[in-house]
């Protein structure tokens, strides 16, 4: 099961150390809650271990222990609320960025040919074309795309949220998780989980520098998020598979961080 505490807390500094939208403010008043949690652990240690029985339990846990645990939970998932934003830019600052990561679209493809399939684990939900995407509400954001290598750069993405597009599939993605996706070859495939994809910047582009897609750079609609690294952000999405665990994900099978927050 679950992380020790130290393991939690020591994550939680590192995380919080490389989340940028929340200020610096907020960051010390989260660690003096923690600091006060860790007090009144020890605390409950000078009062002794038969006052921490002594306690009304909680579903078989002595309160003021569950009390603790929901400090931490909070504390924890505090750091990934889902309205965090990533920060934007106007628009005069983005230019357009280089190509980087031909996995799964080294060959050209027919535009007009290309067509997205929905999935719920192995069932089929639905086919798309561009159309089912273009008449959704358009979205554009001026945000800093960062790859794992060390660079990033300003750009400017169209397209539509994928919270709006997954609505129509509300009831059909059942009790999903995660969501997976892959080039139509399946030769690049990432995993997200639900929440970031949910998420009000994470977008199905079609459009970068107010033009449609290249091939080079995902045509004819890419995964955008800029709450995490390049590495996340497939380019010419093939198919989108809701799942109930935690997707393979090329890079993350070569080592790098499953989630890739930012
Ligand atoms: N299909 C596919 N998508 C991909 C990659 C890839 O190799 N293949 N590389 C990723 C990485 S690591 C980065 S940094 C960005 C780069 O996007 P760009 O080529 O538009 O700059 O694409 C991401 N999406
Ligand atoms: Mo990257």
């Amino acid at each position: 099961m679950g992380k020790s505490d130290a393991e939690r807390r020591a994550q939680f500094a590192a995380e919080a150390a490389s989340v940028p939208s929340i200020t610096k403010a907020e960051h010390r008043k989260r660690s003096r809650r923690s600091v006060l949690t860790g007090a009144a652990g020890v605390a409950a240690g000078v009062f002794g271990w038969r006052w921490i029985q002594g306690q009304e339990p909680d579903n078989n846990i002595p309160k003021v222990l569950r009390q603790t645990h929901e400090a931490n939970e909070e504390l924890w998932s505090s750091l990934y609320r889902p309205d965090a934003l990533a920060p934007t830019f106007d628009q005069s600052a983005s230019s357009m960025m280089r190509v980087n990561g031909r996995h799964g679209i080294r060959q050209e493809i027919e535009l007009d040919q290309w067509s997205l399939e929905v999935f719920n684990n192995d069932d089929l939900l639905g086919t798309h074309e561009l159309a089912d995407f273009t008449s959704l509400p358009k979205v554009e954001m001026t945000v800093e795309h960062k790859c794992v290598e060390g660079w990033s750069h300003i750009v400017t993405w169209g397209g539509v949220r994928f919270s709006d597009f997954a609505a129509q599939y509300k009831d059909a993605m059942g009790s999903a998780t995660h969501v997976a996706l892959a080039t139509p070859d399946e030769e690049f495939y990432v995993g997200l989980d639900l929440d970031s994809m949910m998420h009000s910047q994470t977008l199905l582009a079609f459009e970068l520098q107010q033009e449609p897609l290249d091939q080079d750079h995902g045509a004819p609609l890419r995964l955008v998020t800029p709450l995490k690294y390049g590495t996340k952000q497939l380019k010419r999405i093939g198919t989108i598979r809701f799942v109930d665990s935690q997707p393979d994900d090329f890079w993350y099978e070569r080592g790098y961080d499953y989630y890739a927050g930012l």
